[in-house]
């Protein structure tokens, strides 16, 4: 696996305090905040504070650590929002794009939590 890491990148920049961010959960190996452009009520993009690319990228290359840290926090806020079936929310969908087929945009793996809205069979 080949993957370079551009510091440059928009989620690097927020990680380092260079833009601001709306905050909705941070722990020791993970952030999460508001999408700018929201395509649902719930719009939120949950990202690694390494320097991992794609969701493969960080899965093969992150510790066990900042895995469990990432997911839990994930779950943390699916719950905290209430949107887990589980707990009589409606549901949600979580994506996460890669690449140019993926239309990633932003080469900082993320992945994205929306809901509050029917959002569809296919992916947006
Ligand atoms: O999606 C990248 C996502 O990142 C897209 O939904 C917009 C969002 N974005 C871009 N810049 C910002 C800032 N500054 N704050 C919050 N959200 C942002 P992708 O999966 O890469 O296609």
């Amino acid at each position: 696996m080949a993957y370079a890491y551009d510091d440059q990148n928009i989620f690097a920049k927020i990680l380092r305090g260079e833009i601001p961010n709306d905050t909705v959960m941070e722990t020791e190996h993970t952030l999460a905040f508001n999408d700018i452009a929201p395509q649902a009520p719930v719009h939120v993009l949950v990202i690694p504070k390494g320097a991992y690319v794609t969701f493969d990228h960080f899965c093969a290359e992150a510790s066990e650590a900042e895995i469990v840290d990432f997911h839990r926090t994930v779950a943390r806020i699916c719950a905290e929002t209430g949107i887990c079936p589980g707990d009589g929310g409606d549901g949600f969908r979580v994506i996460s794009n890669a690449g140019v087929d993926g239309v990633q945009e932003v080469p900082h793996y993320h992945l994205h939590i929306l809901a509050g809205r029917p959002l569809g069979r296919m992916l947006a």
